[in-house]
């Protein structure tokens, strides 16, 4: 049957007639009627989801009322506005609810049977309302409902990597979503579109512009617009946030210095932080790149990070604001391996931070490669909250060409057990605050999101931006979960659907990996853009941006020596991992390359040598995207013609660009291995 075209524009919000006539009937049954309660602009936004959800999912009319329903009904309410029509919500679940969670129960009100939506806050209905619409999307039983959902990590963002100008820093599909030319007083309807996308996966924040900054987002005109977006966004419960430049003090106040020490720059920074504050109450918080790759920073007048971040977590303070300070910093001068550096600069650094600072780490110690150890700060700074960082945009990954779901790279981080105190002290609870006690906690994700029709370039890449919404919320969710839910919310319900396409999500990370970087190699991409391969480069500036660098390639053998007899790197790891890392036998395989140089004809579990390995590794990735383009044709008649073809015209290209990395990369390094070797 050939399905109707479909552009992407819906995401995983699409609302169809539920095509399983058993399920149909139970929600027939069971919302005869909605009822949502309050006059907010919040409840106003989830009548009009349910009014255009229910309807077409259920393929009949659903009345929608402010009143108390009667017959089975969907009933959405605060606990203190369901109290009145008899529905008490106890004591100590509204406490265990906290400010974000929500409450999906079955409810007996006499003789009928409700289903209540409850929650502390009315933002919070509306995430409940969202995942109450998910059940019906992906055909669950919905009889005696009872499920409390709150997140485990506090400050949820997406960060936009968008320049003023419309350019996205590592964007791919498109222009910046926020048309600044327009703004204040155009409202692009756009946005509201995107804030209910986040809403729906249970984020709460955006940072609007680039971590590469421009002063002028901070002048009074851009505040004016910031506050505009901040309007749109806030029914939604998404706050906003900036990346400030840390010279403005100087581009706009006029100031001789950017100095954090000097009393004129902190109160430019207080009167600018206030100001925002009164265009906007409820600002999120500032992230900061300073004293990295260029960037102005507290270095550049010999005071440090914790000096920077501090002056403006401290103008931030009064108003509840957050301030993120990131680690991506890597200073030749501070160590040879650039591996090394964000530890040796920031572990100094714990406890000298306000308590509203947040120190922000990639999930890995370079940058967002397609497979790395994680980042070994998570663990080694006890006293301060970090934050994770993770690329939603798929710079090293094949960007919006290749299909690479990421689910479950950032649960192999999110899982990785730093033994900071002991056995269990994933990075997930370093990040949601538990290892060490904080009450604060963040987790960011650099958008892939911009203004083509499908909103990320590839239809696939949505699934990226849907999974990091979920595991932001609950990081022990399973990514077969999450990934089985995406199927079914953005493609169908169909068994072979579901049986081709999960298999596809979860093979095309291994995948990636194995066709470009496999073995714990890293950072061989061509410069600049950083999409193909380019091993042989090696006329940067800086040693650290060439691939030579990074695989160090010669007769004996390939891979960075990050052992103690080597740069130590390992050392950063608590025990056991730094010698299980350091350990060319114990060390596991997926990061051989980024330990140890290894000799050519070193032998792996397999029985094949590293080269041997190599090759085999290379070949897999190439057949995965072979697979993966015949799974694809196999669905040609169950997908929608528009969608289907678009993403086959992406996997011929994913394909061709494989068998390249294939190529070049085994080219390359083949001249360094000898007949003996093999
Ligand atoms: C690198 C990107 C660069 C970013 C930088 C960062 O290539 O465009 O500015 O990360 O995170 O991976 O600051």
């Amino acid at each position: 049957m050939n399905q109707k075209n479909e552009d992407g524009y819906e995401l995983w919000l699409r609302y169809r007639r539920v095509d399983n006539p058993d399920r149909l009937r139970q929600y027939r049954q069971a919302i005869s009627r909605a009822t949502v309660l309050g006059a907010s602009e919040t409840a106003e936004i989830i009548r009009r989801e349910l009014g255009r959800a229910l309807p077409a999912l259920l393929d009949r009319a659903v009345p929608l009322s402010e009143q108390r329903p009667t017959g089975n009904a969907l009933v959405v309410g605060t606990a203190g506005d369901l109290k009145p029509l008899g529905v008490s919500i106890p004591q100590v679940q509204r406490q265990n609810l906290g400010e974000e969670g929500f409450l999906i129960r079955s409810h007996q009100a006499g003789g009928d049977t409700w289903i209540v939506i409850t929650g502390n806050a009315e933002t919070t209905l509306l995430t409940g309302a969202f995942h109450f619409l998910r059940l019906l999307q992906t055909h669950q039983n919905i009889d005696n409902l009872n499920i409390l959902s709150r997140p485990r990590i506090r400050h949820r963002l997406l960060a936009h990597w968008d320049n003023l100008d419309g350019s996205i820093e590592r964007g791919y599909a498109g222009q910046s979503l926020w048309q600044w030319a327009e703004l204040p007083e155009t409202i692009d309807p756009r946005y509201h579109d995107y804030a209910r996308a986040c809403a729906s996966i249970g984020l709460n924040g955006a940072c609007l512009n680039n971590v590469n900054a421009q002063a002028q987002s901070l002048t009074t005109a851009y505040l004016e617009k910031v506050a505009a977006l901040t309007d749109v966004f806030r029914p939604y419960g998404m706050r906003v946030y900036l990346s400030p430049v840390f010279s403005a003090p100087m581009q706009l106040g006029g100031l001789p210095t950017a100095d954090p020490r000097d009393p004129a720059v902190t109160k430019w920074w207080q009167k600018k932080v206030d100001e925002i504050y009164r265009l906007i109450p409820d600002f999120g918080g500032f992230q900061v790149k300073a004293n990295s790759e260029g960037q102005p920073g507290p270095q550049d007048y010999g005071a440090n990070h914790d000096d920077g971040a501090n002056m403006l977590a401290e103008a931030l303070a009064p108003h509840g604001g957050i301030l993120l300070w990131r680690a991506f910093v890597y200073d030749v001068s501070v160590d040879q391996d650039r591996a090394k550096c964000a530890n040796k600069e920031f572990e100094p650094l714990d406890g000298k931070f306000r308590p509203n600072v947040l120190v922000q780490a990639k999930n890995g110690p370079i940058d967002f490669q397609p497979r790395e150890p994680f980042h070994p700060l998570f663990g080694a700074m006890p006293q301060t909250p970090l934050a994770l960082e993770v690329q939603i945009t798929q710079e090293y990954l094949g960007q919006s060409i290749h299909l690479v779901y990421l689910a479950d790279m950032w649960k192999e981080v999110l899982d990785a057990d730093t033994y900071a105190r002991g056995p269990g002290s994933t990075v997930a609870k370093i990040v949601d605050g538990s290892v060490f006690g904080h009450n604060t906690s963040c987790i960011v994700g650099v958008a892939n999101t911009g203004s083509d029709r499908n909103w990320c370039g590839h239809h696939f890449s949505q699934a990226n931006w849907y999974v990091f919404g979920r595991l932001a919320w609950d990081h022990q969710l399973s990514t077969e979960t999450i990934t089985e839910e995406w199927v079914r919310l953005t493609w169908s319900n169909d068994p072979l659907v579901l049986q081709s396409i999960k298999p596809m999500l979860h093979g095309s990370w291994p995948a990636c990996i194995d066709y470009m970087t496999p073995l714990g190699l890293h950072h061989i991409m061509q410069e600049g853009h950083h999409y193909g391969p380019d091993p042989a480069f090696n006329s940067a500036p800086r040693q650290d941006w060439n691939c030579v660098y990074y695989h160090r390639a010669d007769r004996e053998g390939i891979g960075f020596d990050r052992s103690s007899s080597g740069s130590n790197a390992v050392g950063q790891y608590h025990p056991p991992l730094r010698e299980q890392f350091g350990n060319l036998t114990t060390c596991p395989e997926k990061y051989l390359l980024w330990f140890h140089h290894v000799p050519w004809t070193h032998r792996l579990q397999s029985g094949r040598t590293l080269w041997e390995e190599m090759q085999h590794r290379y070949d897999e990735g190439v057949a995965f995207v072979e697979k993966m383009v015949d799974i694809w044709q196999g669905l040609q008649a169950t997908i929608d013609s528009q969608r289907h073809q678009h993403v086959s015209q992406r996997l011929a290209q994913q394909l061709e660009n494989a068998r390249k990395w294939r190529e070049v990369c085994l080219n390359y390094f083949g001249q360094f291995v000898s007949g003996e070797d093999t």
